[in-house]
């Protein structure tokens, strides 16, 4: 791990294991000082008669190995501080090995370590090797056999995968507990937990009529605020059994809620381990983000089942395998309890903020990646998210219907094996009946492709063609063109869809309703429909039926038609953002001059605001214009400043222009009773709290004043965090006494609750006032503040370093030195957690001279200093280029 010039893994390289570990059984000793952990593998040989048995292991303190019963010499084998070798070992045979190993000293978080008093274990990708010797790799899957031991007292509760088969006491007020999983799964699924925990449990009848029990544990004094999680698990399997036909395999399904965790949560098999922030809720601690959050993440740990633990990943280059797919059914699954529109418009907005940017930048890599240093710096926005999207065009191009073929193929086919991205896109195209080959470029091509649409009318002909272009990302001009669904609505003047018929002789569309589906297979292609004879604007890269960079032919009538018109939610949307974002860019590049915005745009925002039919959620949205980091991108020079004033400029400009309907909505709005989680209510909050948001930016100080009392009033008063924090928010951003009080009292009233802390720490973090950088470095000092909680660690400097432009690229350069100190700090404790404040850095050549040279001495500093772990490492130097 401390090696200077760590050595590139290549996908290239893979070869099938000449081992497989049929039975595993694990012995855990849990010690004060020190946990003794003894294995024993049942090995099998299955490639080269010649080839040494070698096992990987790290931080292992060896006190002995035998094989079938007989201990080894010291001289049979060797140690190196990653593995293990036996060069003489029989075809088949039994190796126990026993290790010490030291989880309490365990800050990286990976292995088994405590958080506070609880044991528990993270071993994806490569955290098993952290506890006994093992070929840690996802293509050997074993049957497991675990006892654990501990004090009874501190740990009445043990827990690993599958089922308890056996428990009992031993000497000095110790007990033990025997578990049994049935299912072979790779070692990165392997879980235990050790601690003083209660249960909220319930069950669920399969639609076969097995009664599985749920469990979740938390902390004692968490055990109110489970109930969320519980019924989201319950609606995740219900719903896996109607839209996929599948059914959960165990008896039992626990979900372990830790505050110390590196990701979000983990599918470990029968006994998920969760960052509690995505377990526990209550209304007045949790906002109706985080609810929706939980019930998400409980769905994809869950949904991981299948698609992840049957079937698995042969090699970690395959993680989007699982990972895309799983991220694909959790989106459907979340647009099926909440608003697919909304769903669809949320997630689009999170790939363009974080993975165009990411595929636009220094560490841009296929979905599948073609070599790392270290994996864990592979759980990426593009393997997640645009792994996602690329299972979501086949959908598309397959059709519901031709989808669920495909994957019961995938499933029929490879139950219980650890496979390729090629087997499951082979799958898909074998079950649905369909040529997939040119598709799977996706998954080879890095970079974001540009598509250009062009629209020719003929009236009197009645012809409308479409012509589409795709261009390659500008790095690789001469990659091949790749095979997407590009989906198409024209909109008639009265607001309605045509309907839509293509000419048969062109390239292959389908139409489902009234929109057309396109498939673009070359560089350039035209699309020709027939019998449209009326005025119709172009609705294009409908609910953004592919990952691209669209570039239309739409003048600022049509935007302001589509935004007001277009039946496509998603198309709706993204006309205001297209809008808005022109806008602006002509803000930021007059400077100063601060000339009023394009009337056009001011009223299509009114008229929104102003529409009684549109859902809340969806208006909230639409009123909200693009973030500064997407209008970044599409600056040559990116000007964190001009662009933080222009929007803020723009926000005012819009609430004067609309005050009167602003303070209507507000007070239209106002609770009718008390919290309630459903989908009205929750709508009814998001634009009220966007309303807010207006209101409180607004010229006139005395309507300013007004909303601002009455946010000083939300924040003593919401029996809910959802409107607490939002008002928090706009009295941080207030700045001067507003902020003070509200910060104090948010302080006084919360201090004792490290998930709702961590939101005071954030909104600090964000807030556009000047001197946020000056209190961010403050707070780093703040008696509540600790690199050694991951959630802490990003809700200050991740939240700084990415969602706040304008103050972490302080021209000072202050901003970028503070990070670089806390990503040293933290690289000695927990390197995971300290590469991902890396990608902050990422983007140093698109800003100015000054500042790209500031940010780029940041990372020589990091890539200087002595010790770095391999995961700062690799993203330093990949961001130096
Ligand atoms: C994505 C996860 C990890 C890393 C969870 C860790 C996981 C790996 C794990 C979407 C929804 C919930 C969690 C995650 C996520 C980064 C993101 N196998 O299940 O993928
Ligand atoms: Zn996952």
């Amino acid at each position: 791990m401390k090696d200077p010039r760590p050595q590139p893994i290549y996908r290239r390289d893979y070869r099938p294991t000449p081992f497989l570990i049929d039975e595993v059984d694990l012995a855990f000793d849990l010690r004060a000082e020190q946990t003794t952990v003894t294995a024993e593998l049942k090995v099998r040989r299955i490639g080269d008669p010649t080839a040494p048995l070698v096992l990987d292991g790290e931080r292992l303190q060896l006190q002995s190995v035998a094989i079938d019963g007989e201990p080894l010499a010291e001289d049979a084998y060797t140690v190196t501080d990653a593995t293990l070798t036996i060069p003489n070992v029989p075809d088949t045979f039994t190796l126990r090995t026993e290790v010490v190993i030291f989880p309490q000293d365990n800050t990286e978080l990976s292995g088994l370590y405590r958080s506070g008093q609880t044991y528990c274990t993270q071993c994806e990708a490569e955290g098993f090797r952290r506890m006994t010797y093992f070929p840690d790799r996802p293509d050997v899957m074993s049957r497991y056999r675990t006892r654990i031991e501990a004090d009874a007292a501190a740990y009445p509760v043990l827990l690993s995968n599958g089922n308890r088969v056996d428990a009992g006491t031993t000497d000095a007020g110790r007990h033990w507990v025997r578990w049994e999983d049935p299912f072979p799964k790779p070692c990165y699924l392997f879980a235990l937990v050790a601690a003083d925990l209660r249960c909220h449990a319930g069950t669920f009848t399969t639609r076969s009529g097995r009664e599985v029990k749920l469990e979740i544990w938390v902390e004692p004094h968490n055990i109110d605020a489970c109930e969320h999680a519980l019924s989201s698990l319950r609606k995740s399997m219900a719903w896996d059994e109607q839209r996929y036909g599948r059914e959960y395999d165990l008896d039992l399904y626990m979900i372990v809620a830790v505050s110390d965790f590196n990701m979000a949560a983990m599918e470990n098999k029968g006994l998920n381990i969760f960052n509690d922030k995505y377990v526990l809720a209550r209304p007045q601690t949790a906002t109706d983000e985080d609810y929706e959050n939980i019930e998400g993440v409980i769905a994809h740990e869950y949904f991981h089942n299948w698609t992840g633990n049957r079937i698995t990943c042969r090699d970690w280059f395959q993680l989007t395998l699982k990972e895309g797919l799983t991220v694909f059914r959790d989106e459907q699954f979340t647009a099926d309890m909440t608003s697919p529109a909304v769903k669809r418009i949320t997630d689009v907005r999170g790939l363009r903020t974080a993975q165009f940017a990411e595929d636009a930048g220094p560490n841009r890599h296929p979905i599948r990646p073609d070599s790392y240093i270290e994996m864990n710096n592979f759980y990426t926005v593009t393997v997640y998210n645009k792994g996602a999207e690329v299972i979501r065009m086949i959908h598309t191009l397959l059709g519901e219907e031709g989808f669920r073929k495909g994957m019961d193929l995938y499933f029929e086919r490879h139950d219980g094996q650890a496979v390729t991205c090629d087997d499951f896109v082979a799958a898909m195209a074998d079950g649905a009946g369909v040529d997939l080959t040119q598709f799977s470029r996706w998954y080879a091509q890095a970079g974001t492709p540009t598509l250009v649409a062009e629209a020719e009318h003929d009236r009197d002909a009645g012809t409308y063609t479409l012509t589409l272009r795709q261009q390659p990302p500008s790095d690789t001009p001469d990659a091949p063109p790749l095979h997407m669904p590009v989906a198409v609505g024209l909109v008639g003047d009265d607001g309605r869809d045509v309907a839509l018929t293509p000419d048969q002789a062109g390239p292959k569309v389908t139409v489902r309703g009234t929109t057309a589906i396109c498939e673009l297979t070359e560089a350039e292609q035209r699309f020709v429909f027939t019998g449209v004879t009326g005025d119709v604007v172009p609705s294009l890269l409908r609910d953004f039926s592919a990952p691209v960079r669209l570039h239309a032919p739409h003048t600022p009538d049509d935007l302001a038609f589509l935004m007001g018109r277009d039946g496509d939610a998603f198309c709706r949307w993204d006309a205001a953002q297209i809008f808005a974002r022109q806008i602006l860019l002509e803000a930021v590049a007059k400077a100063d001059a601060g000339g009023p915005l394009d009337p056009r745009f001011v009223e299509a925002w009114g008229r929104i605001l102003a529409d009684e039919r549109l859902d809340g959620s969806l208006k909230a949205l639409m009123l909200t214009l693009p973030d500064e980091r997407v209008l970044g991108q599409a600056m040559d020079v990116v000007d964190p400043d001009g662009l933080h004033h222009a929007r803020e400029r723009a926000v005012t400009e819009l609430a004067d222009a609309n005050a009167t309907t602003l303070d209507a909505t507000w007070d239209a709005l106002a609770p009718k009773g008390p919290y309630a989680n459903d989908r009205d209510a929750i709508a009814s909050r998001r634009l009220r709290n966007a309303v807010l948001r207006y209101r409180c930016a607004v010229s006139d100080d005395g309507r300013r004043s007004a909303a601002l009392a009455q946010a000083r009033t939300q924040l003593d008063h919401a029996d809910n965090m959802t409107d607490a924090q939002a008002a928090f928010v706009r009295l941080v951003e207030a700045g001067g006494e507003h902020r003070d009080a509200a910060t104090e009292s948010f302080y006084a009233t919360w201090r004792q609750d490290p998930l709702v802390l961590d939101k005071w720490f954030s909104v600090q973090a964000v807030s556009g006032q000047p001197d946020t950088l000056a209190r961010v470095r403050a707070l780093c000092e703040h008696a509540d503040f600790t690199l050694d909680n991951p959630n802490r660690a990003r809700a200050l400097l991740g939240v700084f370093s990415v969602r706040n432009q304008v103050g972490f690229h302080d021209r000072s350069g202050g901003g970028y030195a503070l990070l670089a100190d806390k990503i040293l700090e933290l690289d000695r404790r927990n390197p995971q957690v300290a590469a991902r404040l890396v990608g902050a850095f990422n983007h140093w050549r698109r800003f100015d001279e000054a500042r790209g040279a500031a940010m780029r001495e940041q990372l020589h500093r990091l890539v200087g200093t002595e010790g770095l772990s391999r995961d700062v490492y690799e993203l330093a130097t990949k961001a130096l280029g």
